[in-house]
């Protein structure tokens, strides 16, 4: 029924616009020949003829049009790529409706300015005594139960520093950030398996492992990668490091992963693109890496067995380096966890299908994808199809595990998948995504169906629920790198350009373009919105939010108290439309302040700020939450303290005056 009105609606607006256009007798109307009074023009086609708006124009604004109080269908999560958080925004309105910190302290969060469990999380992702404050986040993951998002968490990789983020939807707060001891900087990442058993992440530019000393001269003997799983308990919500292992793989510079799911359920993949193991210097007259690592025909995609992996750590076969289990390269071969499989030289995304049973491969130098079957990679490993690489590493027969190359276009990087048994990918320097048939074990079934242009130079793409076992279809979300002419200018640093296309017909339509002035996100998923449950408020007023249970320092009304016991002051603070009690504390100069602050609202929306100026505080206090800081009252004089949201009409009343006398 619905349907049918937007069709008829868009008929009477294209059949009125085509007449307005030079279609009817008249000539087409100009904004001011439609300027009736009030000055705007009245009606749809008037308003559609006056923007000159095109026939396709007016279908993308009918799709993506959402009334206000209106809920979007999907919720998309963005990287933000070096600006270290992530994202979330609505389908297909493409209204961003939250930035969540992660890596980076965000002040309007209170995430990282003076609350003690905040810097906690930050502060577990340090690396040794450098307090890392920055990160550069890649590939979002969303929590699976058999192979399909469950709404539950969302994992989030620092590319630059080799961490991985826990963020829980329940709250869209990150949790927990945890530090891999044996790399220093990591790329692919985060992928999980099908029931959220581990968060897997692959390597990129190798160092000896644990990222010690050692020159560039000793690569092949000291430099090593990992693919490292990372283990999951979804009670705790958290990362379990103490659980987690690693696999070593050579120093072919690993590039992305993806866990296999359903026929390839046990299978962790992971691309690389220096098999020439080549260690640059052009400053030493060497050819640069962009040449170096791009000789050789062939990389190698390595194809890791985590459930043997996990048989064979349980059994204690493995090395602790660094405080993580590790099983070293020859254990891995001999447990027959590790496999090679050649890819057409310096490919980029492996992405498996919603049933599990093909690999493909994107050539990002060379024009196809290269689909592998699990099957022919099962028989090839069965029939010890194979050479050895010269780390002792079985290399499976190409031929034997190829199921078919499909030649899409100039530089394919990344594919998703749809309900219609249609691949996507996208090709970076056609700046286009490319619609394929996915042909089963018919090697001729493999064809390019379309290919739709972006703006411009697309990376990443997201299908609705596009890499699970049961894709949406409907939405495709590209993440192109440049806009170039699309938004108005902003200087020299432009925003990158994110498009939603719509793949529900037979033709792709790019239906609306969304600047990203937030960040470079790389990847993003696309999770139907009713499978999300976020709480409104939390469970009781009282609560810690990281640690998800009622908070040790929380404050009943009445109970507001400052305790001084020598030079140690605490304060037990609440806050509620329109106070904050106390609303003066008194210190001296040199005292240590441990400030608790509970909020007791238990209305939706009822956030308060709390901002402490001089002393770097910024607190984000939502409905139920206890928050904490501490400080050195380095500083005398006299002090405002106040609430940071507009919440009422009396906000700006909501203050308090802290005194630190010298
Ligand atoms: S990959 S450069 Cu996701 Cu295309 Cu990180
Ligand atoms: Cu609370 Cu303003």
């Amino acid at each position: 029924m619905r349907k049918f009105f937007t069709i008829l609606l868009l008929a009477v607006m294209v059949a009125s616009i085509t007449a307005a256009c030079g279609g009817g007798d008249d000539a087409t109307p100009t904004p001011a020949a439609l300027n009736v009074e009030g000055g705007l023009p009245a009606t749809a086609m008037e308003i559609a003829a006056a923007r000159g708006l095109t026939p396709d124009d007016i279908a993308a604004a009918l799709k993506t049009y959402t009334p206000s109080g209106k809920m979007d269908e999907y919720m998309l999560f963005l990287s933000g790529g070096h600006s270290g958080n992530v994202i979330a925004a609505g389908v297909p309105s493409m209204r961003i409706l939250k930035n969540i910190a992660v890596f980076t302290p965000e002040s309007w969060q209170g995430y990282g300015f003076g609350s003690k469990e905040t810097e906690a999380v930050l502060d577990a992702g340090n690396v040794g005594d450098v307090k890392i404050r920055m990160g550069d986040t890649h590939h979002p993951a969303l929590s699976e139960t058999d192979g399909d998002y469950d709404g539950q968490y969302l994992f989030i990789n620092d590319k630059t520093n080799a961490r991985v983020a826990v963020i829980d939807l329940r709250d869209f707060e990150t949790k927990q950030i945890v530090k891999d001891p044996l790399l220093i900087s990591a790329h692919g990442s985060t992928f999980v398996t099908p029931n959220t058993e581990y968060v897997v992440q692959g390597s990129q530019y190798n160092t000896p492992l644990g990222w010690e000393y050692a020159p560039i001269s000793e690569y092949k003997d000291k430099y090593r990668g990992t693919i490292t799983f990372w283990k999951f308990d979804r009670s705790k919500g958290r990362i379990i490091p103490e659980e987690s292992f690693a696999v070593e793989v050579p120093p072919y510079w690993q590039d992305l992963c993806d866990a296999g799911k359903r026929a390839s359920d046990g299978w962790a993949f992971c691309n690389s693109f220096n098999a020439e193991m080549y260690t640059g210097g052009v400053e030493q007259g060497n050819p640069p890496f962009e040449a170096g690592v791009s000789q050789r025909d062939t990389d190698y995609l390595h194809l890791v067995n985590w459930k043997k992996a996990e048989e064979a750590i349980n059994a204690g076969k493995f090395e602790t380096i660094k405080g993580m289990k590790v099983l070293r390269i020859p254990t891995a071969v001999a447990e027959g966890v590790l496999y090679l499989a050649p890819e057409p030289k310096s490919p980029h995304g492996v992405d498996v299908s919603p049933d599990g049973k093909y690999i493909v491969v994107a050539g990002k130098l060379d024009p196809h994808v290269t689909v592998y079957s699990i099957d022919k990679i099962q028989q090839a490993i069965d029939g010890k199809q194979w050479t050895l690489d010269e780390f002792g590493i079985p290399i499976l027969d190409f031929d034997a595990v190829m199921m078919a190359q499909v030649e899409l276009g100039l530089g394919p990087l990344h594919t998703q998948f749809d309900d219609r048994g249609y691949a996507y990918t996208s090709l970076f320097l056609d700046s286009a995504v490319a619609r394929w048939k996915l042909g089963g074990d018919d090697p001729n079934g493999y064809v390019l169906v379309e290919k739709t242009p972006v703006q411009y130079n697309i990376g990443h793409i997201a299908a609705a629920e596009g890499d699970t076992v049961n894709p949406d279809g409907k939405y495709l979300v590209a993440l192109n790198k440049w806009a170039v002419d699309r938004f108005p200018r902003v200087g020299p640093l432009l925003p990158q350009n994110i498009q939603l296309l719509d793949i529900s017909g037979d033709q792709m339509k790019v239906i609306y373009d969304m600047p990203m002035g937030i960040g470079e996100p790389h990847y993003a998923q696309m999770i139907k919105m009713d499978k999300l449950s976020p709480w409104d408020v939390y469970p009781e007023v009282g609560w810690d939010p990281i640690a998800q249970a009622p908070a040790e320092h929380a404050t009943k009304a009445g109970e507001e108290r400052i305790i001084r016991n020598g030079n140690q002051v605490e304060i037990y603070m609440t806050v509620i439309r329109s106070r904050l009690n106390p609303e003066h504390v008194e210190l001296k100069k040199g005292d240590h302040v441990a400030w608790h602050i509970t909020n007791l609202e238990t209305a939706k929306d009822a956030t308060h700020g709390f901002q402490l100026g001089g002393y770097n505080i910024s607190l984000s206090i939502e409905p139920g939450e206890t928050t904490s800081f501490e400080f050195e009252a380095v500083n005398d004089g006299t002090f405002a303290y106040f609430c940071t949201e507009f919440c009422s009409a009396l906000h700006l009343e909501m203050m308090g005056y802290m005194f630190v006398e010298p």
